[in-house]
């Protein structure tokens, strides 16, 4: 070999180092992206999340329970509610109040309760000097109600919306949607309930009395700077904005009273980006009785419980099986994140654990064989995602489907050189069934009606979907940094 050869080697081999470290760099840190204290720390420690922080015992406070929101005009058939974006300030942490976003209040939202059959109308109303949308994520209904980017509303205005409640009991929930601000209205506060009820929640022996036994959990991790404020810019990262602090229903290390035998908690995993793994004291079980959309047909016992961003789980809590006679943690990646005290009144009421909660029908494989097949291809990292190798065009429609017809979609998380993720797959306007997971029969907790759903790196899900409801529809990762960067499409329901 000559020494013009020797040299090419030399240089080739050094660009080859240089690629290799670049590609180990950009995985470990997102480094094409805004850097910052907390996503470099992550990201050289190589985590893939931020460690949430012990709770400190000193530093209880209650839960905070959002309030239920009274309706501007109910009869049996109809319902009225008014729906406010607003800042606030909210006293999260001791010392300075925190600056937050909320719905007809400081941070966060309230519970919308709507029954099933009744005619729906919001008046929204943005005092923002931003623009929102209001979507309300499971809701199934045509598009000019559904608050996607295309309906936006602007500061300082209001947009009235109306639907027909049509479909079954279950905990919705709502959250700005517009083009490119989602993830830090998000952040700020923007969340809050939607309850659906029917004849079958009202007539199930559940635990039911809102803020008593009956109380909803929106969980959240969120980063504080020194001045306790929420700093979306300078938490920012690109695979997803997360917190070292976890928050629930805006509380930092919770307490709640609880006086009955069983709890019920609806679930919400409101992060923009991290999934949340659930969990009692000592591994105690608990039951899921409902996910995203509805009851599931039976109680299914669980130790732990997984939810990406955008799910939702309603669970029983036996607190009788407590190993601690006085107290029963919930926990939140094997750390406290709420606790509850423990005091029981003798005579509450006892719950059929084995009844039946739903009537969801069984899949038909040889009908859904005959089905016409969808792929979604979710790719990617940070600013790098797509879908089907598309990304987000508000002026394009990426794929047309009849009014009334279903499909399987088979969707993939492809991995690459870069590595992979999970991606929570959402799509708006309708409630799917899970077929199967990498070709097995999904759990139990996942037979019932979903909207979002957990996929795995080079995990294959497939779905069955209806086309229902007219119009536009987006369907999108639920990673609120990818939906972003484009890691959403159109369909066109005609
Ligand atoms: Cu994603």
């Amino acid at each position: 070999m000559n020494k013009k050869n020797q040299n090419y080697l030399l240089i080739l081999f050094t660009l080859g180092i240089i690629l290799i470290s670049g590609i180990y760099l950009y995985r470990r840190t997102s480094f094409f992206s805004m850097g910052n204290n907390h996503s470099m720390r992550q990201s050289m420690h190589g985590d893939n999340q931020p460690k949430l922080q012990k709770t400190s015992l000193a530093n209880e406070d209650p839960l905070r329970i959002p309030p239920l929101l009274e309706p501007t005009h109910e009869t049996k058939e109809s319902v009225t509610y008014d729906v406010r974006t607003q800042m606030g300030e909210t006293q999260i942490k001791k010392g300075e109040k925190t600056k937050t976003l909320g719905y007809n209040g400081h941070l966060l939202g309230p519970v919308i309760k709507i029954k099933k059959g009744q005619d729906v109308t919001i008046k929204t109303e943005n005092t923002l000097n931003k623009n929102t949308s209001f979507h309300w994520h499971g809701l199934k209904t045509d598009d000019n109600a559904d608050g996607s980017p295309h309906q936006l509303v602007a500061p300082n205005s209001s947009e009235t919306i109306s639907f027909k409640a049509d479909q079954e009991a279950s905990t919705l929930w709502f959250h700005p949607h517009p083009e490119g601000e989602t993830a830090s209205q998000v952040y700020q506060g923007l969340a809050g309930l939607m309850y659906v009820e029917d004849e079958n929640s009202d007539n199930l022996s559940l635990p039911d009395i809102y803020g008593k036994d009956d109380i909803p959990l929106i969980v959240q991790d969120r980063y504080f700077d020194s001045n306790n404020q929420i700093d979306y810019e300078k938490s920012y990262r690109s695979d997803g904005t997360q917190g070292d602090t976890l928050m629930i229903n805006g509380t930092i290390n919770p307490y709640l009273d609880v006086t009955t035998r069983w709890m019920r908690y609806r679930l919400v995993n409101g992060s923009n980006a991290t999934n949340f793994t659930f969990s009692l004291d000592g591994q105690v079980p608990f039951y899921q009785v409902a996910s995203d959309g509805g009851f599931l047909n039976k109680a299914t016992e669980k130790e732990e419980l997984i939810l990406s961003p955008g799910e939702r789980a309603e669970i029983l809590v036996d607190t009788t099986k407590s190993l601690d006679e006085d107290k029963l943690n919930l926990l939140v990646d094997d750390k406290i994140a709420l606790k509850m005290n423990l005091k029981p009144d003798k005579k509450s009421k006892s719950i059929d654990i084995t009844q039946k909660l739903n009537r969801i029908p069984d899949i038909n494989k040889n009908d859904t064989q005959k089905l016409p097949r969808q792929t979604i291809d979710l790719k990617g990292m940070s600013h790098m995602v797509n879908i089907n190798g598309e990304i987000f065009d508000m002026n394009k429609i990426n794929m047309t489907k009849k009014l009334n017809s279903k499909e399987v979609w088979e969707v993939n998380n492809i991995s690459n050189m870069m590595g992979g993720m999970i991606h929570p797959f959402h799509v708006h306007g309708v409630q799917f069934r899970v077929l199967s997971r990498n070709g097995e029969e999904p759990p139990l907790n996942e037979s019932g009606w979903k909207d979002t759903i957990l996929v795995n790196p080079d995990e294959q899900v497939e779905i069955l979907v209806s086309f229902d409801k007219k119009g536009i529809f987006m369907y999108h990762c639920h990673i609120l940094e990818h939906e972003e960067y484009g890691m959403m499409g159109q369909l066109e329901v005609i």
